[in-house]
């Protein structure tokens, strides 16, 4: 039986007092989209079923390389993070699935694991391997890189990591193995470009190689850091070659923070996805790097625009189409839980603006030249405030029509502050 963390009654009963203003505000934006030509609750139907998993780090105090600094009742272990994530779930009714993180969430028992999770209303999605860190009490060290060491040893280590992964993956009942590596150099002639690729290339074929059959391996790119003069995959072009020659299971991941600054990510989407190698997605913002902020805080137009490339994506599914989303964020001065509401929210809006775009037009106004008419395909839809739509999409499956409100209500992390151990300071993570 499922044991959600909050108090539904609670829940329902503040839902209760917005019910009256939401039922106004959505038929009032029904209308409006029927003198469009559309059906809200078609919309809500779709943005209901939509989701996105929560990386089990995300639940944490996220740090910069200079500081972390915790916060009073976050979560020590995987167990507690998987009840935060039953929280966020529960509230935003948007995130069923969590992205747990090895070695950081390992534990003894993965069968164990996934039925706490099951009681939580939870699921596991990608696994995610690490060879950008040494262990403690591990044989041989990563400082030269990993997959693409020039050491033989070190490669098979992090060979032998990924394969554990995979294994705990298939306990957990995921399927699909994300590979992110911070293999790079910071010195023109450090490295031999090619050969590095090479043996790149070489370790993930034998990932790949053990995968299981209904299983994929996303191969997640980031132009720079840790290593700063070059990254081995550091791009969708280097991504997308290694995801074309390892096999059909293979495919590339985007993550919104790890490309350069202005690169048009929405056509990234619409290239891997030509070609079926559009694995996965991790959502959050930037403005200057890798920065991790949470997901519609600087530039909601982009992943508008995002959106709107995976839903004629979906339209045109060519050879398939079945990304894996994530929201991939640090929060290094909010409270996670709020902060993975809130994204989730802008997510989920970025997703029900682009299925407001009137394709028939957009499509006329490409075919005709007609550039501002097609422009305004895509602004009509994004202007629209699709707040009530989030709303009852969330409340028709027992969420809360405001989760900041309900979260703040429920007192969830003051308790938490009294029965969770303190996480000491120190330096931050990703
Ligand atoms: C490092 O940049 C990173 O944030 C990547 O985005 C990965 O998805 C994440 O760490 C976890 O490995
Ligand atoms: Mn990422
Ligand atoms: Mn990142």
């Amino acid at each position: 039986m499922t044991q959600l963390p909050l108090s539904q009654d609670q829940i329902e009963s503040l839902n209760a007092q917005g019910r009256e203003a939401l039922e106004d505000d959505y038929g009032s934006l029904g209308r409006q989209l029927g003198r469009r030509g559309i059906d809200i609750d078609a919309v809500t139907e779709r943005v209901a079923s939509f989701s996105v998993a929560i990386p089990s780090w995300g639940t944490g105090r996220g740090g910069t390389r200079f500081a972390k600094f915790p916060l009073a009742g976050e979560p020590t272990g995987i167990h507690e993070k998987l009840a935060d994530c039953a929280v966020v779930q529960q509230l935003s009714r948007m995130t069923p699935r969590v992205s747990p993180h090895f070695p950081w969430d390992k534990i003894g028992d993965y069968r164990a694991l996934r039925e706490e999770a099951a009681e939580l209303g939870l699921g596991f999605d990608a696994v995610n391997s690490n060879t950008f860190q040494d262990q403690a009490g591990q044989p041989l060290s990563y400082g030269a890189g990993s997959l693409a060491a020039t050491d033989p040893a070190v490669r098979a280590q992090a060979v032998e990591h990924n394969l554990e992964c995979i294994e705990i993956g298939r306990q957990l009942g995921s399927t699909a193995l994300t590979v992110w590596v911070g293999d790079g150099s910071n010195f023109p002639g450090q490295q031999d470009l090619s050969r590095s690729f090479d043996r790149y290339l070489d370790s993930a074929a034998t990932i790949y190689a053990a995968l299981p059959g209904d299983w994929r391996m996303l191969l997640e790119h980031k132009m720079f850091e840790p290593a700063f003069y070059s990254t081995v995959i550091s791009d969708w072009g280097s991504s997308i070659l290694a995801a074309q020659q390892l096999g059909e299971r293979c495919q590339c991941l985007v993550d919104l923070g790890h490309h350069a600054p202005n690169v048009n990510i929405e056509q990234i989407v619409a290239r891997l996805h030509r070609f079926g190698k559009l694995g996965g997605f991790h959502f959050n913002d930037s403005k200057y790097g890798d920065d991790d902020l949470d997901s519609g805080t600087i530039n909601p137009h982009q992943l508008f625009l995002v959106f709107n490339e995976l839903v004629e994506a979906e339209l045109n599914p060519r050879g398939g189409f079945d990304p894996a989303y994530m929201i991939d964020q640090s929060h290094n001065v909010t409270d996670p839980i709020e902060s993975l509401l809130s994204s989730a929210g802008e997510i989920a809006a970025g997703f029900a603006k682009a299925l407001l775009v009137d394709r028939e037009a957009l499509h006329l106004a490409q075919e005709s030249n007609d550039t501002m008419m097609a422009f305004q395909a895509l602004r009509q839809a994004y202007r629209t405030d699709v707040t009530p739509i989030l709303a009852q999409a969330r409340v028709g499956q027992g969420g809360a029509i405001d989760p900041l409100a309900a979260y703040r209500q429920s007192g969830w992390r003051a308790r938490k502050a009294q029965e969770r151990r303190a996480v000491g300071v120190g330096a931050g993570i990703v």
